[in-house]
């Protein structure tokens, strides 16, 4: 039976990929499943829409599927964009259109202070439901670094480093980050969970 990683993003993709170290025939990546139905994300919260999402897919496949929703919380933007990180510059936006306007938005303001967020979502066979949460903190630059990574990365630096998440080694941002977190607090929540693929 295959994991399903429930995100047709195939940067996150990659990331799920270094920090499960399952072979790569055990995983399946949305993104390749075309008789998966469209799940709006809507919720208010990360953890709502990660839930929805395993859930939905879940019930269509019958696999374990582990669905990530996340985004950045700005403190002087009253934690926007949130929820609406993948669409803060509207619909259809890049990565370079969000970023743009996160500039915009953070245009002489002085509290750079800001967080990655992850909610994941993993649900068995069985219908077993587990969700949890990890959090990066780190400030935001006033122009982008870095060539690596995606979505905020190059806006982004964790605390304790000097280069953002677009400028370090991807092993390095997957040894700390909000993923990386999260997927550490659900393995330890529910050891056996993530065996045997
Ligand atoms: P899926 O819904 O298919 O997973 P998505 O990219 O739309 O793909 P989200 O709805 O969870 O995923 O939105 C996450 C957005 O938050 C993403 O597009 C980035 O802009 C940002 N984001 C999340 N994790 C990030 C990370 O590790 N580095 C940089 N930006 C990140």
């Amino acid at each position: 039976m295959k994991l399903l990683i429930a995100t047709r993003n195939r940067h996150k993709f990659g990331e799920f990929i270094d920090l499960l170290g399952l072979p790569p025939e055990a995983v399946a990546c949305a993104a390749d499943r075309s008789d998966l139905p469209e799940v709006e994300e809507d919720g208010q919260t990360f953890a709502a829409n990660a839930i929805h999402k395993a859930i939905t897919w879940a019930t269509v496949t019958r696999t374990w599927v582990l669905a990530d929703d996340s985004g950045l919380a700005v403190r002087a933007l009253n934690d926007a964009p949130g929820v609406f990180s993948a669409r803060f510059a509207g619909p259809n936006a890049t990565d370079a259109d969000n970023n743009r306007r996160l500039l915009e938005l953070m245009n002489g303001v002085t509290d750079r202070r800001a967080c990655f967020k992850c909610a994941l979502a993993l649900v068995a066979p069985s219908g077993d439901l587990r969700v949890i949460e990890g959090t990066c903190p780190g400030i935001l630059l006033d122009q982008p670094r870095g060539i690596q990574g995606f979505g905020y990365d190059p806006l982004f630096v964790p605390d304790g480093f000097e280069q953002t998440f677009a400028e370090i080694e991807g092993a390095s941002k997957n040894r700390i980050s909000h993923r990386a977190r999260a997927l550490q607090a659900l393995r330890s929540t529910w050891p056996e969970c993530l065996r045997g693929f």
